[in-house]
């Protein structure tokens, strides 16, 4: 019989209490990947992360808990790096001898995975295949040992098969984006199955917060319903509204990224919370917050409908419940109140600086930002789309 270990009994007891504590992070400028490192560092673990070089700084999440490495005692230390390079991948692992890697990274918008597929099954499948092969490869190698945890999700189910959606449910991908996830995802289990990899699957539902990217849906409308309030912004331009999914807070689920390699075997879960809601729910909660009607403000437009779209996602996360005794803390009205808090704030400054002259500090969205920048968007993407057929309330399939 396996010993399931709860977050309490992980922390503490147990054969691997002694293990070194090192985890490896990729993604980790990402909402999940701030969360999870944060949630690491408090365990007391060394965190290395996985980022990426660019022209521009990346690291506005995790920078409250960046440490100058010139300091002493530095348990976060980053490292470039990329999916697509698995021998810079492989050297990482030479270097930090992680006992935990915690793969979040990749090309995360289904809606762009549509403009972008290749490069969104580089990143997502191929990237997940160099990781595992450079993981595998360093094991050999130094015969240390080593827990894989895989970003797996929801949007795996697709068109789906059954509601709700457990870990026994048949995935039926509807983008690019949900085809490399299954790739990625066979892969891992083929990893534990062929080599013995203690590998693991988090099934995760739509998981939000104040660290949410701007494009997805939820951080969208709370960052417009906040600026409509303070009058930097007159209309929100959205897609489908007839969508469900099952929201979750994002620093809730990272606890059972971690409890899934604290078990005694690897396996794979769902993580969810079990309640579904539209967008329009969504809309109504965040918009009615601010004493706002949405309906005054929203505006369609067809540039954010989906080729093939996932109608309804909801969770049955049972198996978490039961195994790691994992359960949600953040219902859907406080998730999005929180977002909505969160975003007001931000949204005052805004103005503060706006209304003195100032513009807005680097980084931050300006009155030509979100609300034109989608416009743009959407008149570059337009005639390409026009092509699919695909109209407001045809898109079903
Ligand atoms: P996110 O905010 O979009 O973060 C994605 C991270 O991946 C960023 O740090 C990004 O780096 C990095 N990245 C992108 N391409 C990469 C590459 N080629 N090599 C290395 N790093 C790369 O996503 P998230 O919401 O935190 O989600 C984390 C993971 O969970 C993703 O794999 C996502 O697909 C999966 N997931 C998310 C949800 C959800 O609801 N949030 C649900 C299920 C599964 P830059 O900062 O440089 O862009
Ligand atoms: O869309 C609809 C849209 O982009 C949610 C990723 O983290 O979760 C996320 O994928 C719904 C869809 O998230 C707009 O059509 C309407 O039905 O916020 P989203 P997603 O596609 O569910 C899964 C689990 C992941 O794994 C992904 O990495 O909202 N929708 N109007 C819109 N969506 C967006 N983005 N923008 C709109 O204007």
């Amino acid at each position: 019989m396996p010993m399931n270990r709860t977050e309490a009994e992980a922390a503490t007891a147990g054969p691997d209490a002694g293990r070194r504590k090192v985890a490896l992070i990729t993604g980790i400028t990402g909402q999940d990947g701030s969360y999870l490192c944060e949630f690491l560092l408090n365990k007391g673990y060394e965190v290395h992360g996985v980022m990426r070089r660019s022209s521009v700084f990346t690291t506005q999440r995790i920078e409250h808990l960046y440490q100058d490495r010139h300091q002493s005692g530095v348990r976060l230390r980053l490292h470039y790096g990329d999916l697509l390079d698995a021998i810079g991948l492989r050297r990482i692992l030479t270097a930090t001898r992680a006992t935990e890697v915690y793969n979040l990274g990749a090309q995360s918008h289904v809606r762009t995975s549509f403009d972008q597929p290749i490069y969104t099954a580089e990143a997502v499948a191929m990237g997940t295949l160099n990781l595992l092969e450079a993981l595998r490869d360093y094991r050999d190698s130094s015969g240390d040992d080593v827990r894989f945890y895989q970003a797996s999700s929801s949007e795996m189910y697709g068109k789906v098969c059954e509601v709700p959606q457990n870990e026994r449910t048949p995935f039926y991908p509807r983008s690019p984006y949900a085809c490399a996830k299954v790739h990625a995802y066979w892969q891992v289990v083929n990893y534990r199955e062929a080599y013995g990899l203690f590998a693991c699957n988090g099934i995760l539902f739509n998981h939000e917060s104040p660290r949410r990217g701007e494009t997805f849906v939820t951080r969208k409308i709370t960052r417009a319903a906040t600026r409509i309030k303070l009058g930097m912004q007159d209309c929100l331009y959205l897609g489908n509204l007839d969508a469900k999914r099952d929201w979750g807070f994002a620093g809730d689920y990272v606890v059972p990224m971690w409890l899934m390699l604290q078990q005694a075997d690897p396996d794979d879960y769902v993580i969810a919370t079990g309640e579904t809601h539209s967008v329009r729910e969504l809309l109504d909660v965040a918009f009615g917050t601010l004493d706002l009607d949405w309906k005054r403000y929203v505006r369609i437009d067809k540039t954010y409908l989906r080729p093939t779209e996932v109608d309804i996602l909801l969770g049955d996360a049972t198996r978490a419940h039961d195994i790691l005794g994992w359960r949600p803390t953040v219902s859907f009205i406080d998730l999005v109140r929180m977002m909505i808090d969160a975003d007001m704030e931000l949204a005052r400054r805004e103005k503060t600086l706006v209304d003195a002259g100032y513009g807005t500090l680097p980084g931050w969205h300006t009155a030509e930002s979100i609300y034109e920048r989608d416009a743009a968007l959407s008149q570059l993407a337009a005639p390409e789309f026009d092509e699919v057929p695909v109209a407001l309330g045809q898109h079903r399939s």
